[in-house]
């Protein structure tokens, strides 16, 4: 059993990380940059270390930082939160060579799932159901030219480094394909160093679809259903759900069966999510993520679990505390990420709260660092607060989300509170009724002054 843990993370996934431990009885060890000294996860965890200056490369980010930190307090192993370094290979080798533990899967499914092409090759292979695509990664414009006549346009091409929205290129026809292929092929050279791309067809209007799975890296592996997370800008989610608004029952027992199955196959460890895009009835899996995710408390709620806590012991080598048959879906949760963002641009706007009331009562639960008199640093992510409802059906949650709306507080900077007010008021949302674009073509339309 760890007596003490290291989260190499801040805001609120520290907070989640540390409340997950002392619960468990394992100590907390912060790490903090100068710029975060008075930040809630320093004054939480049971101890702190400064591990350097402001910017996420120097301090976050630093390896050694983090290695010398663990050894300097005895924690025996390292939470990554998400970000920053949860998806790092490297860094669970690392780790793993200081016979630290990594609360996080192997470093080679790490690897396996950071290269999109191995990714889908490793999920084809196991059962999976891909975009129709390439066999792997694309030479030359005219091996692009020959795929996409047999696929049929429109289509889009993906750097193999990229992921999360970064390096794609769509082309509608045959005359957009050579231009799409090589802007796709040197951004991710420059971006990632990799000039590696491969192509999919292109999926006009589908909802993305993601299952929350887990292993204990034994063989065994469970599926946590869906979150529906279509609502999207600019690659960044800003509401999610689950159950997904459009998915049966009938749905989610299969396509999480064919997801907990494929993460048994390959004894994953810990905590994952399958990304699909689901059209017409049908799911298509993209990428997957090796990491805990912001919205993984939709999940929870709708479970009853702590993920968190599972994390950590399978990380100990211990069982997962249940079984497929336990989990039980009851109810519909609803989360929406505050950002301290002021619109309709959605600019960063970092600065000192001088106000803050969190919500609360039946079904409410708010993730977030603030507190008054707080301020937020311009150096890293705008999120300052995560507002998940949970209630008997998705229209409780809907108007427990509105509730609970109208009583947080958050003075002194702006956030994207008032776009959650405005949302709650359409027809297609409270209807469950809106795809990838949906929110895009939303804001275009509703919040241009
Ligand atoms: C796609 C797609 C349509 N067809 N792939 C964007 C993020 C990355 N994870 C994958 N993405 C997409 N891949 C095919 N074959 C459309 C998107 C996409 C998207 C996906 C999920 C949520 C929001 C999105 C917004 C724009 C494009």
């Amino acid at each position: 059993m760890f007596d003490k843990i290291l989260v190499a993370n801040r805001g609120e996934i520290a907070l989640r990380v540390i409340r997950a431990a002392r619960e468990m009885g394992i100590r907390s060890v912060a790490v903090h940059s100068t710029a975060d000294a008075d930040a809630m996860h320093v004054r939480m965890a049971d101890e702190t270390v400064c591990i350097g200056p402001p910017a996420s490369s120097e301090s976050y980010l630093s390896i050694p930082a983090i290695i010398a930190a663990c050894e300097v307090t005895g924690a025996q192993a390292v939470h990554p939160g998400y970000g920053f370094l949860s998806e790092n290979a490297n860094f669970v080798q690392i780790v793993e060579d200081h016979d630290l533990t990594f609360i996080g899967p192997s470093a080679e499914h790490i690897r396996i799932m950071g290269d999109k092409i191995t990714a889908k090759d490793t999920m084809k292979a196991l059962g999976v159901p891909c975009v129709p695509g390439s066999e792997g990664g694309i030479a030359d414009v005219a091996e692009a030219k020959a795929l996409c006549a047999e696929i049929g346009y429109p289509v889009i091409v993906k750097a193999t480094a990229g992921g999360g929205g970064r390096g794609m290129k769509v082309a509608r026809d045959e005359g957009e394909l050579e231009r799409a292929f090589l802007t796709a092929r040197s951004e991710a050279k420059a971006a990632f160093g990799n000039d590696e791309v491969y192509i999919e067809k292109y999926l006009t209007t589908p909802r993305h679809i993601e299952v929350q799975v887990f292993g204990d890296g034994k063989g065994r592996a469970v599926h946590l259903g869906e979150r529906d997370c279509s609502l999207q800008r600019r690659h960044q989610k800003v509401l999610e759900e689950a159950p997904g608004p459009c998915i049966t029952d009938e749905e989610r027992a299969r396509i999480g069966a064919i997801c907990a199955d494929a993460c048994a196959n390959i004894d994953y460890r810990g905590a994952g999510t399958i990304e699909f895009l689901y059209e017409n009835g049908e799911f298509f899996f993209i990428e997957m993520n090796t990491r805990l995710q912001v919205e993984h408390p939709v999940t929870e709620a709708i479970f009853g679990v702590d993920l968190v806590r599972e994390q950590i012991r399978v990380a100990e080598g211990l069982p997962m505390s249940f079984t497929q048959d336990e989990l039980v879906i009851n109810g519909h949760a609803i989360e929406v990420r505050i950002n301290a963002e002021k619109l309709p641009d959605f600019a960063p706007r970092p600065g000192t709260i001088t106000q803050f009331h969190a919500p609360g009562g039946l079904g409410v639960r708010m993730d977030s660092a603030l507190y008054d008199g707080y301020r937020i640093p311009p150096y890293y992510d705008s999120l300052i607060a995560k507002l998940i409802v949970h209630g008997a059906d998705r229209d409780t949650a809907l108007r427990r989300l509105a509730r609970a709306l109208g009583e947080l507080i958050v003075d002194g900077v702006d956030t994207t509170v008032p776009l959650f007010h405005a949302l709650l008021q359409e027809e297609d949302i409270r209807s469950g009724n809106y795809n990838i674009h949906w929110l895009e073509h939303w804001l275009e339309t509703n919040l241009r002054e």
